[in-house]
């Protein structure tokens, strides 16, 4: 059965395609920076958006079908696995990320739903063999059900920490049994409304514990993806516990879980959290523990995670040449974590925003290889920092010089008249000629 009958594969066709229907600038094959396009981009579909969002926000019902032609939500769940990679095989995305509750609807009693997620994931699995599509990485959701209303791995009841635990050991095993490169730890709940009700200390150890077994039981059975923390500042809570890349870095250094988990960068929640996408890739970076991404976009105007396709390509640009630097993705991938507007509902709107996605990153792939290869940025600021290359300056980098040296070298020098412009606009000029220089 086909379930995406408006439209057909996606190729690309060029910047002159005809149809709305193609790739302009994603060409999967085309070497860029020593790799195809398809190699380090790893293009993944979020499951929760893609098949189960319909649209639905504070004010309003859904605007999306997404029932799949039934009513029966064990049939839905199949329905959906078969459309999920009808989509992926027609857009050419090669991975996909999900919840254990976006495959496959949650029973009575944890046994129930257990038993209806064997069942579905035989289905993804051998669909999965037959495609040749992979996955990038699951997680559990510990947050939409209403008994983690106070939180999961942060509940102050240790049912429900008991439960959580039970939930996420299960989504390991099918993260596992599917091949899964990651596993991700997004806090939905974990975080608090006011401290007026809040042990907080209580709440970050057994957050770590919960961590901890969930890392040593998925090594003990033969995992060996990457584990990932996504950060995130509020929403659903008022504050999360994994506020931003580097507080997240300075809780698993705290529980000594830093060689445990890398990071999965959502842009939304960085903007959210009052960074710039690339500020939390950076921190990531410098630290280590660059992991994954959560590929998408916030409204300027709107302070809340809107979850927008990514089209800014200055954004997708800067991003791209972080993940270049980083020397590429390992196991991670660039995950749509986006949905279409409430007000975009039509089948077509999902092939037509998973386009303008992918042509995003593709753009700002070509546009960071080029800011690279261009030099004048790495090279400019390779210059600015040359004082530590020698003489005093070497000696601090050195650890080879103590304060009361210092103190003499500045009596000595009595003032400092002179530094060198950080020529933030000239910089800001290089990338627009990158971009557009010779094509407008
Ligand atoms: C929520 C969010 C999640 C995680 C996975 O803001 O980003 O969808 O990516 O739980
Ligand atoms: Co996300």
């Amino acid at each position: 059965m086909e379930f995406f009958k408006e439209f057909g594969k996606i190729r690309y066709e060029g910047r002159n395609a005809k149809t709305p229907f193609a790739f302009r600038f994603y060409n999967p094959d085309e070497k860029i920076a020593g790799k195809t396009m398809r190699e380090q981009l790893r293009f993944a579909m979020a499951y929760w958006h893609t098949m189960c969002a319909e649209g639905t926000d504070m004010f309003g019902v859904g605007t999306i079908d997404k029932s799949f032609d039934s009513a029966n939500p064990m049939e839905i769940a199949k329905n959906k696995a078969y459309a999920a990679f009808e989509l992926m095989e027609k857009l050419d995305i090669d991975y996909f990320c999900f919840h254990d509750r976006d495959i496959a609807p949650e029973g009575r009693t944890l046994a129930e739903s257990n038993e209806r997620l064997d069942e579905i994931t035989e289905l993804i699995g051998a669909l999965m063999r037959k495609s040749g599509k992979k996955l990038l990485w699951g997680t559990a959701n510990c947050f939409g059900n209403k008994r983690y209303m106070h939180g999961a791995g942060t509940a102050p009841n240790a049912d429900v920490f008991a439960f959580a635990a039970a939930q996420i050991k299960k989504t390991i095993e099918i993260t596992v049994k599917l091949g899964g490169e990651g596993y991700v730890f997004w806090g939905g709940r974990e975080g608090y409304e006011t401290l007026l009700n809040t042990d907080m200390a209580l709440e970050q150890d057994n957050m770590a514990r919960l961590m901890r077994m969930a890392v040593d039981y998925a090594r003990s059975i033969g995992f060996k993806g990457d584990f990932y923390i996504e950060p995130k500042p509020k929403e659903p809570t008022k504050h999360q516990y994994d506020f931003d890349t580097a507080t997240v870095l300075a809780f698993l250094r705290k529980y000594g879980l830093q060689n445990d988990f890398k990071m999965n960068i959502e842009a939304n929640h960085a903007t959210l959290a009052g960074h710039t996408f690339q500020h939390e890739l950076r921190v990531a970076r410098e630290n280590g523990v660059f992991g994954s991404i959560d590929a998408n976009q916030g409204d300027m105007l709107l302070g809340w995670d809107t979850d927008q396709y990514p089209t800014n390509v200055y954004e997708t640009a800067l991003c791209m040449y972080e993940v270049l630097k980083a020397g590429g993705f390992t196991h991670g991938g660039l995950n749509f974590d986006a949905k279409t507007r409430r007000g975009s509902n039509t089948p077509e709107d999902i092939a037509l925003s998973f386009i303008a996605g992918m042509d995003a990153f593709a753009l700002g792939l070509r546009i960071a290889d080029k800011m690279i290869s261009d030099g004048r940025i790495d090279d400019f600021v390779q210059e600015r920092y040359s004082s530590y290359n020698s003489g005093i300056g070497k000696r601090i980098v050195d650890g080879d010089i103590s304060i009361h040296e210092l103190e003499k070298y500045a009596l000595f020098l009595g003032d400092v008249t002179t530094n060198k412009s950080g020529r933030q606009e000239y910089l800001e000029n290089i990338i627009n000629e990158i971009m557009f220089g010779g094509k407008l």
